[in-house]
């Protein structure tokens, strides 16, 4: 998988070039090129931004150096012909409070992708004229964390790129704890123990320690119940009806 970000801070999204994806670098799964937006403006100050037209507060992130840097985007992507489909088209994702909310299955989806480039904007976004130019080259999605604002949208990329690569195949030390993680069969995971069995007077859950496998996934799974009625009651009414078994209807 490719990933492209452009941003006016790529030190931000260093430590993703470093460790994070070390792995799935280094294994030739990921490739992660970080890109300064100013190297794409033509000023002797760099500029990226200016005054909004039709006045209000802030700024916004000027058309050009966008424009220039996707350009170079789309001409680097290893994965785009002349004749591209709309599928093949990179994915361009723009981190946005306005977007659609990132989730599990949103990381799914996009950690099949051969190509997506990320477009944080600082201030009060990038002139709307970037996005309409972009779907011509791209299929552009704006996305958003959750509800609430951040300054910029470095950290969601951030946490959107940990999200999507550690779902690549290959990319997982353990695969099998992918399956049975929160957000990922619509209950929230069971809570986890280790040594020692005994730690300031508080013993580990009995059930552990018997060594019977159908009495352990039993009360994992009761305890996947009890949380998720506790934390996330919204994902419980959400659960399909299909997977619930008598067993859970008790409780
Ligand atoms: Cl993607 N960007 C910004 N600036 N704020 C956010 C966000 C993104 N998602 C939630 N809040």
């Amino acid at each position: 998988m490719r990933l492209d970000v452009i941003t006016i801070f790529p030190e931000y999204l260093a430590p993703l070039e470093l460790s994070l994806l070390g792995k799935a670098r280094t294994e030739g799964l990921v490739d992660l090129q970080v890109h300064n937006l100013r190297d794409f403006t033509s000023d002797r100050h760099k500029t990226v931004d200016d005054t909004p037209y039709g006045g209000g507060a802030g700024m916004v992130m000027k058309p050009e150096p966008w424009g220039s840097a996707l350009d170079q985007v789309l001409e680097d992507s290893p994965f785009l012909t002349s004749s591209a489909g709309e599928n093949e088209k990179p994915l361009l994702i723009i981190p946005s409070p306005a977007g659609r909310v990132f989730n599990q299955a949103m990381a799914y989806e996009l950690s099949t992708e051969q190509h997506i480039v990320f477009a944080p904007a600082r201030y009060e976004g990038i002139d709307e004229r970037v996005y309409e130019w972009a779907e011509d080259s791209f299929r552009v999605m704006p996305v958003s964390l959750g509800d609430y604002v951040l300054y910029g949208g470095e950290v969601a990329v951030m946490a959107m790129i940990e999200a999507i690569c550690r779902l690549i195949p290959g990319a997982m030390g353990n695969p099998e704890s992918l399956s049975e993680e929160s957000h990922t069969g619509g209950l929230l995971e069971y809570p986890v123990y280790t040594k020692p069995a005994v730690w300031r007077d508080r013993a580990v859950p009995g059930v552990l320690l018997s060594g019977n496998h159908g009495a352990i996934a039993r009360w994992r799974r009761d305890e996947q119940i009890k949380r998720t009625f506790e934390r996330r009651f919204d994902m419980l009414s959400d659960y399909p009806e299909e997977h619930w078994d008598k067993k859970d209807r008790a409780l």
